[in-house]
């Protein structure tokens, strides 16, 4: 099941049928078993038609978040910590990276309140005090406030390599700024954990051409999403549920940068695509 958050409202897709659902985001889906009740909703809800759905989805797609704060989790795939301990070489800080990765605790850090994340098709900024900047695909979890993992979305946790690779107390700044965060296209909601076959996959084009490409599965991650879930609510509540990135599982390699206009798609099995295109902040030029 599928649901998207539309310029008319809500849009839920479930076996190959499409319902407008009339109500309020943070409501709707900050629920037990939101799955259950998704499906009782469209066996009472007259389905739109295709050609209704279609337009629908070919018009705006806003973020599938309403005023959840978004959280992320650090240096949970090897290809994450060996980046960041060749970034970080030189400011001394790479064995941070090598001690998080095997430690019991993970490392979760803030990420965005909602108004600062884009959604599919929408811009994402890169910083332009940062000369290495780069998206991350992340599996994203949405979370209820009971701390029971409800959905999934794709994530783009974008990130100054640079900042943080001067001294790892700038992550803050590497991390945070305006539209540094995107989430979407939809929530997948599923009875059934996301398997760990599936896969993630990230494509940069940049003039109409190939710039990287890579893929990975989500078993590839060293810990389990119910160990991340349970550190970030040890000590902190979510009135309507959070969204939880897991940490970037492909990094391009250290001489690759984005520029503006480029386009990062993120796919994951079962969820869909993610495509945001790198923009300065016109504000800030
Ligand atoms: O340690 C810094 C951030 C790590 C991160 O964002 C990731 O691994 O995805
Ligand atoms: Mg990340």
């Amino acid at each position: 099941m599928k649901l998207y958050k539309i310029a008319k409202g809500i849009l839920l897709e479930h076996n190959n049928s499409a319902y407008i659902i009339d109500d309020e985001w943070d409501s709707l889906i900050n629920r037990d078993d939101l799955a259950g009740y998704l499906q009782s909703i469209s066996a009472d809800t007259t389905p739109i038609s295709a050609e209704v759905r279609d337009e629908h989805l070919n018009g705006k797609i806003l973020p599938p978040i309403g005023s959840q704060e978004v959280w992320a989790a650090g240096v949970t795939y090897l290809k994450s910590r060996d980046a960041r301990m060749e970034e970080s070489e030189s400011s001394g800080g790479a064995t941070l990276y090598d001690k998080v990765y095997d430690a019991p605790r993970p490392e979760l850090f803030f990420k965005a309140i909602a108004q600062r994340v884009s959604g599919t098709g929408a811009e994402v900024y890169i910083r332009k005090d940062s000369e290495w900047n780069v998206p991350e695909p992340e599996l994203t979890l949405f979370i209820n406030s009971k701390g029971n993992i409800q959905g999934y979305t794709i994530g783009n946790d974008m990130s100054s390599r640079s900042i943080e690779g001067e001294n790892a107390l700038y992550l803050p700044q590497a991390k945070i700024y305006e539209k540094s965060a995107a989430l979407g296209p939809c929530l997948l909601v599923a009875t059934e954990p996301i398997a760990g076959e599936s896969d993630i996959k990230m494509l940069i084009k940049r003039n109409g051409e190939v710039a990287y490409q890579d893929a990975t599965t989500v078993s590839r991650m060293k810990r389990s999403l119910t160990e991340l879930t349970g550190y970030l609510y040890s000590e902190c509540d979510f009135p309507v549920g959070a969204f939880l990135m897991t940490g970037t599982c492909l990094v391009p390699p250290p001489t690759f940068t984005l520029q503006p206009g480029d386009v990062v798609e993120i796919t994951i099995d079962g969820i869909g695509m993610l495509v945001n295109t790198i923009t300065l902040n016109p504000k800030h030029k």
